[in-house]
């Protein structure tokens, strides 16, 4: 059966790894055009080759640091007089970085997680709505956490991030009511990609451990949901998803074998 988003334009956030890269090959695979953002270019340049190779579809790359305000304008304005309004965006991108106490945490970690999480995504976001909104249809996805609905400690702020992304989606689905427009929270649980390898600044044992003695997410599991909440049709939202590894049940509960 044809995707319903097959011929239609997304613009991935974050496309370089993880979930994100998960995103682009599933939605590829579904037909859809791609216009893949991150900072590492070469990464995204070998992924845009891969998934145009096997999936016939168009694949556009733009090595963005969402962080930048003037850049993300910039960028977007040059693929929208390209390639026209997206139909679709996944804001993505994001990050924790440390698991240190407030008392104790590099401030400049604090930095990158809310200009990355809660900035940058806001910045994708106002460069591509108004011409959604202009046009009367388009999907949104923001990839949130379920460390937005519950703190552990050493995410505080990973976690103040990721209640804002919440925030963000709730309040830009009421200002987008009446319009064609919809806005969409998916809000893993542990998902094993480079995340952790991140937030620990290359510490692969410290990042190993996140994921030791369960069967986390992959990132093809969040981006099948993404493709779920992607070809409902227009008439309906899925405005909010949690999604767990089953041995997960909250953030304060995991099983783990210790076998
Ligand atoms: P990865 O580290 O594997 O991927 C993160 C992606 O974000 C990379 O493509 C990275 O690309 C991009 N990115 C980071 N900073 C920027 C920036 N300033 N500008 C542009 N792109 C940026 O982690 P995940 O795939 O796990 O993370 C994806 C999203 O999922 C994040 O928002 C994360 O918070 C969320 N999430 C992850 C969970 C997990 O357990 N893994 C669970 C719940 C949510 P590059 O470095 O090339 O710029
Ligand atoms: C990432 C999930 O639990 O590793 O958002 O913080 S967790």
């Amino acid at each position: 059966m044809t995707a319903r988003i097959a011929g239609q334009l997304a613009i991935v956030t974050g496309a370089s790894s993880g979930i994100g890269e998960a995103i682009a090959r599933r939605l590829g695979s579904e037909g859809t055009n791609l216009v893949l953002w991150a900072r590492r270019g070469e990464r995204l340049a070998c992924l845009a080759e891969e998934i145009a190779d096997q999936s016939g579809v168009s694949v556009d790359t733009g090595v963005v640091d969402v962080r930048d305000r003037e850049a993300v304008q910039g960028e977007a304005a040059r693929l929208m007089s390209e390639l026209g309004t997206p139909d679709i965006l996944v804001n993505n991108a994001g990050l924790a970085a440390g698991m240190a106490p407030v008392h104790d945490a590099d401030v400049d970690d604090w930095d990158r997680m809310i200009d990355t999480n809660v900035k940058g995504l806001l910045h994708v976001t106002r460069a591509f709505l108004p011409a959604m909104v202009e046009r009367d249809s388009g999907q949104v996805v923001n990839i949130g956490s379920i460390t937005g609905r519950q703190v552990y400690p050493g995410s505080t702020v990973y976690a103040a991030s990721k209640y804002a992304v919440q925030a963000i989606t709730e309040g830009t689905n009421l200002d987008l009511l009446g319009t064609g427009v919809r806005v969409s929270g998916v809000h893993p649980g542990l998902v094993e990609t480079e995340f952790s390898l991140v937030r620990f600044k290359g510490d692969e044992d410290r990042a190993g451990a996140v994921y030791k003695g369960i069967e986390p997410l992959t990132g093809a599991d969040v981006a099948d949901v993404v493709s779920y909440v992607l070809n409902a049709p227009p008439r309906i939202n899925v405005a909010d998803v949690v999604v767990f590894a089953k041995a997960q049940g909250s953030v304060h509960h995991i099983l783990r074998d210790e076998g």
